[in-house]
Parts: structure tokens; C-alpha cells; sequence
């Protein structure tokens, strides 16, 4: 170890490697506070060229790499384990925009440049970029391609996966894998970028992306809509959805409970509503001038009760206002303690039955669980969490932590959903993917890892 440590360090030169332990205490823990590793040294390359360097430096010695953007992940992907001899390598010094081709509506970029700076570099252009998450400002978009990325603008524009052109990408041994080409159409061969895309880490690591663009929506109207139940907000978008031809940028439900927990904890921020409601709807719809189709179908709605009380943002400020709130949530929720993260999805058709499923099957397991439920409706995607009492003992709370997250699993799958819509797999899931994608689509995927890492040195003990 001491001899590929020296090694990486003359790859990477003094500006590109830490092993002070204050410096690497914050990579070393996930997010959520819930994975904590350690490691000999994290390498912070500034090229692809030495990202080459250190993967072939490490698969020469047999070491083991971590790669790590952001560190945003909710499922311990991007921390080491607790050996000491993983290598965490981290993109962000790699964060140049290298080319933004405005006539074909693309931009190249390096992994380590962070999801708001490629929205911004994409804007200055007259373009958009339409990923959009609460952790932009920190997250990378290697790490959002690497997790093949939702967020709140899935429905209109796909996730990660549909946004990205092409990818460069170096592989266990070193090999550096060319793939940077900007085209829409491209039928030659199999198309070997979708392999890493929602990798984790696992296959190789991402250096760049060609990402596509898109022309920018225009004025945004922002809406907050209050609903009797979370069922309603499928039939509401669905209608909205026709009514204002497809312009919906997003459309976000969270319970009263979720926004009782922002207010508590986030500053500056509450429901404008004078009296509460049991769940609510954030909405942008990029309707230009045209308010008051907008206002005609929200009133049309209130008029049939389908939904209680709407307010429309006036201005950019109230807009950003209500979106902080939505934005919040998962620090919010973090603030409050401990709880079972369940990101799942269901076909939009079988929404509704899921949440009346889900909520009876919670009361039968234990009277006594509180759902903390939000996230993006209108793509089948919900954050089902749920917090336990807080005093049960350690083993007791991990032992219903599992019956109840096996029970809630079983119901997404008998509906034909998943049981990790955005998040990945990571360190978190790594039982449940075998539970739920046994058999064929399984063993073909540990059989793509064993062909492009067969000495598994990439994210060992992630994803399998
Ligand atoms: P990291 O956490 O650093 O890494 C994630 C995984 O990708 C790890 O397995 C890591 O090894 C791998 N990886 C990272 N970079 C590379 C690379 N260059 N090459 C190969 N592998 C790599 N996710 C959503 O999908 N939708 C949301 O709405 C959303 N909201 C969030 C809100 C908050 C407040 C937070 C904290 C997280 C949220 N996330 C969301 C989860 C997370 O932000 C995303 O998964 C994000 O894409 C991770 O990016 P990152 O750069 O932080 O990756
Ligand atoms: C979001 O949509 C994120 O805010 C985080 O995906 C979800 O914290 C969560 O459970
Ligand atoms: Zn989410």
C-alpha cells in the first residue's frame, strides 16, 4: 500500500491528494450520516489523463477505488468501507465546461462540474438544461449520471439517462472509453455510454459528458394547490397535463406533515395558506403570458372540489418562496431524525391504489409509524419514508425497520413498481435488488460486472 501511495501522489502532483484526516472526515461520511468509512488517501486528479494514471495504478497494485462526486447519495455509493484500504477518488477538480454548441443544442462538460453551475454555463447560452434536484449545488453531474438522476423536471425532459449524448470514461484497467459524440441519432452498434449510466461507480469512472439542451421554456407560473387526499393529484395533473398541452414543468406532492416538519426546522419558510390542508401539490407550468388559461383550469377545479385552495405565485420572489419549501424537505426531514428512506415507483396508473394500499398496510404493521410522504407524483415517484417510535432499542428499530420495508417493497412490486426510482442501489439496497430482480436481469448484470471489472477493484460492496 505505502508504494502505490507514493505512487498516486507523483501521479496527481501536491495539490491533488489528501490524507489529513480533517480534510477527508467529510468524504469519508455519507449525507445522511448513516455510512462512515475510512481511507489511506483520496486523490483529487485534474485530467482525465491521470484519472487513467490512478486507475492504472490501482488495478497494477490490486487496490480498490471509490469514486466520489458530490456526495450527495442517499444510499452510501460514494464512501469507502471500513477496511482502510479503499482509495477515494474524487472529480471535483475535474469541473471545466469544454464546448457549448448552442446550434446543436448541447453542451460537453467535465464530471466534476456541479448540476447548477452546467444549468447556469446552459442559460448563458439561451439554453436550458433541465435537471434539477435539491442538492444542485453541491451534487456533480458525474454523480447524477452515475445515479441516473430524476428530480422534479422527469416528466417533461426523462432522467439523467435521457439527457446525456455521450460520455468519455475510464474503465477498470485504465482503458479510456471515447464516447464524447453529440449526436441524436446513432444506430451503430450497441450503445455501450448506457451501460454506466446508473452504474454507481461500479464499471468505470465518468471524466466528461455530452449533454443535450433544450430551447429555454420561458416565464414559469408557479402554483400551490391543497388536496383532500394524495390520490387526487394524479387526476389533477392528468387534466392539467391536457388542458395545458402538455406545458407542466413540474408537479410535486408533499403531505401537511412534511411541510409541518420544514416549518420546524428551515427558517423562514410556511404553507401560505390561512387554514392547513392534508396534503398539498407545488407546481410550474410554462404557460408564457398565457395566466389566466392557468388560472381558468385551477378555479374550474376549486369549483368541482377536486382541489381545496390554490395560490399562484405573483412575482419570481413568491415563487422561490414556495419552492424553498419543496427544496427543504430532505434537510428538513434529516434535522427530525432517523428514517426509513423508501423511494419507490409505481406505474401513474396504480398511483392512487398505492397510496391507499400503502398507508392501510403501514396502520396494520403499527399503529404508532408516522409517513413523511413527498416527492415527484406527476413520474409515479414517491419518497414513501417513515419514522419509528423514537425510543425503541437499536435492534428492535432495525428489525422493524426491515419487516416494514419488506412488506411496503412487496406492494410496490406486486404493482409493478420499483423499489428504487432514483436514489440507486448503493450500499443501502443491495438486498433488495436481489429480492426483486432476481433471476435473469440479476445474473446479467453480475455478469457485465465481472466483464468490465473482472478483478473488482471498482466500488466493491456497492450494487452487489
Ligand atoms: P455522489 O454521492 O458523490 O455519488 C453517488 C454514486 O455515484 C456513488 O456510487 C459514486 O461512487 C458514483 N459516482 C459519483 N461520481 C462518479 C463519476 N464521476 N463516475 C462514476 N461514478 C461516480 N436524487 C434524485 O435522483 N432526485 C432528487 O430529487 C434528489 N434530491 C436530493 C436532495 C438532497 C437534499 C440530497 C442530499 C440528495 C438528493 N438526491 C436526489 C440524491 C443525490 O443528490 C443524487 O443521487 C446525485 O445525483 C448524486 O450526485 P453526487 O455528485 O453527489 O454523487
Ligand atoms: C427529494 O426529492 C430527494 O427531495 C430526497 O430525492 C428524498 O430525502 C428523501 O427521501
Ligand atoms: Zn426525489
Amino acid at each position: 500500500m505505502t508504494e502505490l501511495i507514493e505512487r498516486l501522489k507523483s501521479i496527481v502532483g501536491t495539490r491533488g491528494w489528501t490524507a489529513d484526516p480533517q480534510e477527508l472526515g467529510p468524504h469519508l461520511v455519507d449525507w445522511r450520516g448513516v455510512y462512515e468509512g475510512s481511507t489511506p488517501i483520496m486523490v483529487s486528479p485534474a485530467s482525465t489523463g491521470e484519472v487513467a494514471a490512478v486507475v492504472r495504478a490501482c488495478h497494477a497494485a490490486g487496490a480498490s477505488i471509490v469514486p466520489q462526486g458530490g456526495n450527495t447519495g442517499m444510499c452510501g455509493g460514494a464512501v469507502p468501507d471500513t477496511s482502510g484500504d479503499q482509495v477515494v477518488v474524487s472529480l471535483a477538480r475535474m469541473n471545466r465546461v469544454c464546448n457549448v454548441d448552442a446550434d446543436n443544442f448541447s453542451i460537453e462538460v467535465e464530471a466534476g462540474c456541479t448540476l447548477e453551475s452546467v444549468q447556469r454555463i446552459a442559460r448563458q447560452a439561451h439554453r436550458f438544461f433541465p435537471l434539477s434536484l435539491s442538492a444542485e449545488g453541491t451534487c456533480q453531474i458525474g454523480g447524477n449520471i452515475a445515479t441516473n438522476a430524476g428530480g422534479i423536471n422527469v416528466g417533461r425532459y426523462g432522467t439523467a439517462r435521457a439527457l446525456v449524448m455521450g460520455l468519455e470514461v475510464v474503465l477498470a484497467d485504465g482503458t479510456i472509453l471515447d464516447t464524447q459524440r453529440a449526436l441524436r441519432k446513432d444506430t451503430a452498434g450497441y450503445d455501450i455510454k448506457q451501460l454506466f449510466i446508473g452504474s454507481e461507480g461500479t464499471l468505470g469512472i465518468i471524466t466528461a459528458a455530452t449533454l443535450r439542451l433544450f430551447p429555454e421554456p420561458g416565464p414559469m407560473t408557479t402554483a400551490l394547490l391543497a388536496l383532500e387526499t394524495a390520490a387526487t393529484a394524479v387526476a389533477v395533473l392528468a387534466n392539467l397535463k391536457t388542458r395545458l398541452h402538455d406545458r407542466v414543468e413540474s408537479f410535486e406532492l408533499f403531505s401537511n406533515r412534511v411541510a409541518e416538519i420544514v416549518e420546524q426546522h428551515i427558517p423562514d419558510v410556511s404553507l401560505p395558506f390561512g387554514e392547513r390542508h392534508p396534503w398539498y401539490v407545488l407546481m410550474d407550468a410554462a404557460i408564457g403570458d398565457d395566466q389566466e388559461l392557468l388560472n381558468d383550469v385551477l378555479m374550474r377545479q376549486v369549483e368541482t372540489q377536486q382541489v381545496l385552495d390554490v395560490v399562484i405565485a405573483k412575482n419570481a420572489g413568491e415563487a422561490d418562496r414556495l419552492w424553498r419549501l419543496r427544496h427543504s424537505v430532505a434537510e428538513a426531514e434529516r434535522k427530525e431524525g432517523r428514517a426509513l428512506k423508501h423511494d419507490v415507483s409505481v406505474p401513474l396508473s396504480r398511483m392512487g391504489e398505492f397510496l391507499e394500499r400503502g398507508d392501510a398496510l403501514l396502520a396494520s404493521l403499527r399503529p404508532d409509524l408516522q409517513l413523511i410522504a413527498f416527492g415527484h407524483v406527476g413520474d409515479g415517484n414517491l419518497h414513501y419514508n417513515v419514522v419509528l417510535p423514537r425510543d425503541l432499542p437499536e435492534d428492535e428499530w432495525m428489525a422493524e425497520g426491515e419487516r416494514i420495508t419488506v412488506a411496503l417493497y412487496d406492494l410496490v412490486n406486486e404493482l409493478g413498481g420499483s423499489f428504487s426510482a432514483e436514489h440507486g442501489v448503493g450500499q443501502a439496497k443491495k438486498v433488495y435488488l436481489r429480492r426483486y430482480r432476481g433471476g435473469a436481469e440479476f445474473e446479467l448484470m453480475k455478469l457485465l460486472k465481472k466483464g468490465l471489472d473482472p478483478a473488482n477493484t471498482l466500488n466493491p460492496g456497492k450494487i452487489f
